[in-house]
């Protein structure tokens, strides 16, 4: 079996060439990622340099490059990470949003489907669904309403996949999956950043009343829902991927639980300006994974958070190195106007 992984230096992407790589041991890997900010290499270093997976920098937006990749490897299954993927970067600015999200996409289709790859893996996320309030849980069919440009530019990928499905009979299933953490989370989002904030003593800066609530899933019950996935999902369907009720949580409490991790104050906490736009709750109702698949998320939040925080207390350096430099012109920018 060789298998394509794109937005493999990335979060999920080199989480989920680790889990690959351990539990199909026979698969060919090859891990594609462009090392944008996002990226980084040595987040599969290991595996890249003991030669079990093969890594390639190529931009998903060169159709060329792509379609020579495709016709020389002759892959078997994609599973497509690779994304610009920060609300707060989309709000800066769409425009790499669009690029990669919905011209990426549509460059990686028109090369899987010229090239027969036998089975593609769209990853994508609950923001397509838009924002609920209270109560409620989004299905697969939930009419899709997204708010931020990132979520516009996922939602409009999912539907070139939906109609590659439908216009060519091409084998593919999209997974819409709410908010992951775990390690090797670039620290501009909300559960990473606040961790290591905190260990260097600098505030977290919480949006608006902090009482948005976002539904969280240990990245490794992530990795475990596309495998099934891609060897069980049917063509043409979504599924949607997420945490128990137990790790649905405001943004103030999961703030409260990483401060009583690490031993620190509460008054490192700063109320800033809210996002534009900030949805206010996410849910997904994962019945038909369940029940299709037999998946259900096995690591519960506390635990999961615990692994996490310990994680960033052992890698220091990773993170360190990655807050500094042109990190530092984003934060700047991001946080100085709130
Ligand atoms: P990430 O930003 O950590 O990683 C994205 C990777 O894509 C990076 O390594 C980056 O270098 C690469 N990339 C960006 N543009 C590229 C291009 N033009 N060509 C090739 N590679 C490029 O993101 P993530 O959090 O790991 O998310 C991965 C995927 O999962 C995304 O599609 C995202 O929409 C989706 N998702 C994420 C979450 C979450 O909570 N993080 C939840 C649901 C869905
Ligand atoms: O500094 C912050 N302060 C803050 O209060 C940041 C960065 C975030 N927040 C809030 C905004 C959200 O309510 O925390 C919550 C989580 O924010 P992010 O970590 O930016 O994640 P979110 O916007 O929910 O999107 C994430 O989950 C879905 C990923 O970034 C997406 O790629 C994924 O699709």
């Amino acid at each position: 079996m060789k298998v394509l992984i794109t937005g493999a230096a990335g979060f999920i992407g080199s989480n989920l060439v680790h889990y690959v790589a351990k539990e199909r041991p026979s698969w060919q890997i090859t891990a594609l990622d462009l090392l944008t900010y996002a990226g980084n290499l040595k987040n599969i270093a290991d595996l890249v340099e003991s030669g079990r997976v093969s890594f390639r920098k190529t931009d998903i937006t060169d159709a060329t490059a792509i379609d020579s990749l495709f016709e020389r490897e002759k892959f078997d299954l994609v599973f497509h990470l690779a994304a610009e993927s920060h609300v707060d970067r989309s709000i800066m600015s769409a425009r790499e949003f669009v690029s990669t999200n919905v011209m990426g996409t549509q460059a990686l289709l028109d090369a899987s489907y010229k090239h027969k790859v036998g089975r593609f893996v769209h990853i994508s996320t609950d923001e397509v669904y838009g924002s609920l309030g209270p109560t409620g849980a989004f299905v697969e069919t939930t009419p899709l309403d997204p708010t931020s440009p990132y979520a516009a530019s996922k939602a409009a990928s999912d539907l070139m996949v939906l109609a590659f499905c439908k216009t060519h009979n091409f084998n593919a299933s999209v997974t819409r999956c709410t908010n992951n953490y775990g390690f090797y989370h670039f620290p501009e989002k909300l559960i990473p950043l606040f961790i290591t904030n905190a260990m260097e003593g600098k505030n977290l800066p919480l949006y608006g009343d902090g009482m948005n609530v976002r539904s969280w899933l240990f990245v490794t019950d992530h990795c475990d829902a596309l495998l099934r996935v891609a060897e069980k999902g049917r063509a043409g369907e979504v599924y949607n991927i997420g945490g128990n009720s137990e790790a649905e949580l405001t943004n103030k409490e999961v703030t409260r639980m990483i401060l009583e991790i690490l031993g620190k104050p509460a008054d490192l906490v700063e109320r800033v300006g809210d996002r534009p736009a900030h949805d206010r709750r996410y849910a997904v109702d994962t019945t038909k994974i369940k029940n299709e698949l037999g998946w259900t998320p096995s690591t519960p939040f506390k635990e999961g958070l615990a692994r996490t925080v310990a994680w960033y207390q052992e890698n220091q350096e990773w993170w360190r190195e990655i807050k500094s430099g042109a990190y530092l012109s984003y934060y700047e920018k991001n946080y100085a106007s709130r």
